[in-house]
């Protein structure tokens, strides 16, 4: 009776259900690099480098434990490169019984799941992934039949039932539930945040960097800066970087923008939460312990809680519940193809350029950066769903389908017609100039709402509004735009319009028409050098063992 236990890369976690009750004198755990999960979408370089670093680390660490370890390599000239092959492979080859795993991240690999019964002849046990804190069946008890889904409500469900930041049962600490308010104000020019905590490649990072960088040398981005967490214990590490330097201004600064400051104050935790070397429960604990303590106050930890507890728990939920549908959703007709800028970087748009370029270089970029630059431009520009969630889905370290689809379809693009959100997070350039230093080193001019010179993010604006006028004339959130836009001179409304279709199918032909623009940035010495390194620190010799 041999018992064949499946992790997969984003399941590198002690408490793992699919680890429960492994017997380790019969069981044997199969972890596998294969392709097919390194190229359904070209991620990052920097995200499969991360996860194949965490899996050698954790099957490490798991062997040490005198767990049989059925390890393949992506080099391994046997490794039929997916993952069904490879369970197949490995129950042949250790005689296995049945196979016990945990519910997957993606609705893909939950079909594929589905068929290693029949493939293997062998019966399969999907367990619940408990390291969520909100299981999916109680998350589909909690939408039942409401019309509308608020993460506000769900939030504080959530908030009561693990008691964070609660002072008695329905009493939430400071008297508020959300200090959403207080969590808006733009970087000041005399605050330089901290550089976070980085963490040199150690020996099994550089092979596997290697790797990455043979195997997949024309995925996006660059692999020079790398420097996540690939262990448990240099996860807790960053946290504790994050609660000790960073936490006590995330709240005031959550949605500012800064040339230069990649990171600014936030925690850098969501790659490793993601693939499973930190607990969210641990992180919101951690954060909680700071604001008890007097260390942090109550609209940053609040902030950060809202976070994981409520923004990851709901976006999970929400992804379960509408899947497979919801990737098809496309409720604002939008067909445009994604403008080669998002993969260059090359533009005279100064928030775009920067966003862009520390995106391939880091494989990061903060939630604001996502929603309101390159996200806030997809939408004004009508890019197809399809097209931007491929983007996003490659571009990031923390990029996994239940956590980036509903946050482009439905926070960033409005296409699932308003489930995630009940308006579109749509600006002009005027918020990002409000939120950001960006404005003043660009090649655009953000006063200026048409004509030459004129910001970009204007005209594309009021072309939004424009094209879905009829659309969101009922949506009381989208009255005031909309009542500006109907006082406007229909001709200056033609004239911005008529200036988006040409910028637009400029893009789209691969020109930027920067004579539109003031002067070209793109072209400005310097302008494409690499972020400084980030402060790195030497990687601890040893993981700890798992938690059994
Ligand atoms: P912080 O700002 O420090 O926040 C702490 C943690 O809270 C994050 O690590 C994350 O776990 C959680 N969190 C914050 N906002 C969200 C959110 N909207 N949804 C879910 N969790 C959230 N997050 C991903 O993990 N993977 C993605 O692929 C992803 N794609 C995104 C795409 C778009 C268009 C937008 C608008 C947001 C996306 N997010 C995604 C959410 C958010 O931007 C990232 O979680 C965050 O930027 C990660 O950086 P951080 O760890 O420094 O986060
Ligand atoms: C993201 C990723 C990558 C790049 N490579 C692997 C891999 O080789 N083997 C594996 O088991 N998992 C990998 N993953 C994570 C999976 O893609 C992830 O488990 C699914 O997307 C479900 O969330
Ligand atoms: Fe972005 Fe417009 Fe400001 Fe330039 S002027 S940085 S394009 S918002």
């Amino acid at each position: 009776m041999t018992t064949l236990r499946v992790i997969l890369g984003d399941q590198c976690s002690a408490g793992l259900s699919a680890l429960e009750g492994l017997d380790p004198a019969r069981d044997v755990v199969l972890m596998a690099e294969v392709r097919a999960e390194c190229t359904y979408v070209r991620h990052h370089k920097q995200k499969i480098a991360l996860v194949l670093s965490a899996m050698r680390h954790f099957a490490g660490a798991l062997g040490a434990c005198g767990i049989t370890m059925a390890y393949s390599r992506l080099d391994d000239p046997a490794n039929t490169q997916t993952l069904a092959g490879e369970v197949a492979r490995a129950a042949r080859a250790h005689g296995a019984t049945r196979i016990i795993c945990t519910h997957p991240g993606e609705f893909r690999v939950l079909e594929d799941m589905q068929g290693w019964a029949e493939a293997t002849g062998l019966p399969v046990e999907i367990r619940d992934d408990a390291r969520f804190l909100c299981s999916i069946d109680r998350f589909r008890a909690w939408a039942g039949d409401k019309k509308q889904l608020r993460m506000e409500y769900f939030y504080r469900e959530m908030r009561r039932s693990t008691g964070l930041l609660m002072e008695a049962p329905d009493q939430p600490a400071g008297g508020q539930w959300n200090y959403d308010a207080e969590n808006r104000a733009a970087l000041p020019a005399n605050i330089s945040p901290p550089r976070p905590r980085r963490f040199a490649p150690d020996a099994v990072t550089q092979e596997v960097i290697a790797l990455v960088e043979r195997e997949f040398p024309d995925h996006f981005g660059t692999t020079v800066q790398f420097g996540w967490p690939v262990t448990a214990e240099q996860a807790g590490q960053a946290l504790e970087d994050f609660i000790t330097h960073r936490l006590p201004r995330f709240g005031d600064y959550q949605d500012a923008m800064a040339t230069g400051q990649a990171t600014l104050f936030h925690a850098l935790v969501g790659a490793a939460l993601n693939c499973g070397l930190l607990d969210p429960l641990v992180a919101c604990r951690a954060a909680e312990a700071a604001y008890r303590r007097g260390h942090a106050p109550l609209n940053a930890v609040e902030g950060f809680i809202r976070q994981i507890l409520g923004w990851r728990e709901y976006v999970r939920g929400l992804y379960w519940l509408k899947m497979p549908a919801y990737r098809d959703t496309n409720a604002l007709e939008a067909h445009r193809r994604l403008p080669g800028l998002y993969w260059s970087g090359e533009t005279g748009m100064a928030c775009m350029a920067a966003a862009i370029r520390q995106t391939r270089d880091l494989a990061y970029a903060h939630h604001i950066q996502r929603l309101m630059v390159t996200g806030n431009f997809a939408l004004l520009a009508g890019i197809a769903p399809a097209e931007a969630n491929d983007w996003y889905m490659v571009a990031y370290a923390d990029a996994y389908e239940w956590v980036e689809l509903p946050n482009v379809q439905g926070m960033a693009l409005h296409a699932d017609g308003g489930v995630m959100a009940s308006k579109p997070y749509a600006a002009s350039g005027a918020y990002i100039n409000r939120m950001s230093d960006y404005c003043r080193g660009c090649a655009y001019d953000v006063k200026r709402p048409t004509g030459e010179g004129a910001c970009p993010f204007n005209y594309l604006y009021w072309d939004f509004m424009a094209r879905h006028a009829t659309r969101f004339a009922k949506n009381m959130r989208m009255a005031m735009p909309l009542r500006t836009l109907a006082k406007m001179d229909p001709s200056k409304v033609a004239t911005m319009r008529a200036q988006a279709k040409a910028f637009l199918d400029a893009l789209e032909a691969g020109e930027e028409p920067v004579a539109m623009a003031r002067r070209t940035s793109t072209s400005r010495p310097g302008r494409d050098k690499p972020l400084p390194l980030l402060a790195t620190t030497p990687a601890p010799r040893r993981t700890p063992p798992p938690r059994q």
